[in-house]
């Protein structure tokens, strides 16, 4: 019998493997076809949009919007257009988190950064036009087919995720927290606004394009949200301390380099992976009202407590 079962968890994870490859194509096509030509006007700017968004990335956060919509029963169809949204201003963030004001970084996902590839102010403008090219699909991209009252929902809760009370916010502590202390109450505060808000977010959305669901399965799905949220960013500042540049596509230690409070730094590493698995222990059992529905959801959360980058 056990077996079987764990066969059959083998066989789920080599589903969930090419599943995920599939999204990653999907969400390649889809951003491709939304991000403006480089052969259009100012082409150095949409150059540097596009060469910012495409080619690599895992789409964790569009991974989690698809996951989440097979979950309740929506296409991914119906949640396209909302998963480019949120992977435009993941996109953004990176950028301009690489600039030299914030952590000047001149390796991301492998290759130069953008400011690197391009100029500083190329970079900025890069965010400046990534983010409101989410909120222009959110509002009118044919392909999303929510009612007007959904798209305003989608707008608020991206809106809500990426501004000062979420990834912004969390960006601002966390500058301001470089070669201080924060206890790990603090640290997690931190953490679930810059990382966790726009991956909550993501699942939150999906959620919203199926208004019918009941109130208790939305509870269930932040609840699960929020804890993979969390883990993630504990997760990065693990695989900081403890992977390669090669692995991770990113130079590594730097948190520890610029005095930046880490999980690891705060509460030691076997804290930091013990509270990992306790968070994702957290989402497994929030999902238990959808049944085998949820599998999908249960594959992410076991993908990103694997991850090496
Ligand atoms: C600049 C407003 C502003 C915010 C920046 C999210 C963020 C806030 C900065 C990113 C810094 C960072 C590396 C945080 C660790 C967690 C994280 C967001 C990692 C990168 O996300 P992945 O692993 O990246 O999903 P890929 O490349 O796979 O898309």
């Amino acid at each position: 019998m056990e077996a079987r079962v764990a066969s059959s968890d083998v066989e789920a994870r080599d589903a969930f493997s090419l599943k995920l490859k599939s999204w990653q194509a999907r969400m390649e096509r889809a951003l491709a076809a939304r991000l403006p030509s480089a052969d259009v006007e100012p082409r150095r700017l949409h150059a540097a949009m596009r060469y910012s968004v495409l080619g690599s990335g895992k789409r964790v956060r569009p991974a989690l919007l698809f996951a989440t919509a097979a979950t309740i029963g929506l296409s991914e169809d119906e949640v396209e257009g909302a998963a480019c949204a949120v992977e435009l201003i993941h996109a953004y963030s990176l950028v301009h988190d690489d600039l030299p004001a914030m952590d000047d970084d001149d390796l991301r996902r492998g290759r130069p950064t953008c400011h690197r590839a391009f100029d500083e102010a190329t970079a900025v403008l890069v965010g400046d036009a990534l983010q409101p090219l989410a909120f222009e699909i959110l509002a009118r991209d044919a392909a999303l087919p929510a009612a007007s009252g959904i798209r305003v929902q989608l707008i608020g809760l991206l809106a809500e995720a990426s501004g000062s009370s979420g990834m912004a916010g969390g960006q601002a502590i966390d500058l301001a927290a470089k070669g201080r202390t924060l206890d790990v109450p603090g640290l997690e505060a931190m953490h679930e606004r810059k990382t966790g808000a726009l991956i909550r977010a993501s699942v939150l959305m999906a959620a919203a394009c199926a208004p019918t669901l009941p109130r208790e399965q939305q509870a269930a799905l932040a609840t699960y949200a929020q804890a993979i949220g969390l883990a993630f960013q504990i997760q990065d500042d693990v695989l900081d301390e403890t992977s390669d540049v090669a692995t991770l596509g990113k130079a590594v230690g730097a948190d520890r380099r610029q005095g930046r409070p880490t999980y690891p730094a705060v509460a030691g590493i076997s804290v930091a992976r013990e509270r990992i698995r306790t968070l994702h222990e957290r989402a497994s059992t929030a999902l238990a009202s959808f049944g085998a529905a949820a599998e999908p959801l249960h594959l992410i959360s076991a993908w990103l407590l694997m991850r090496r980058n």
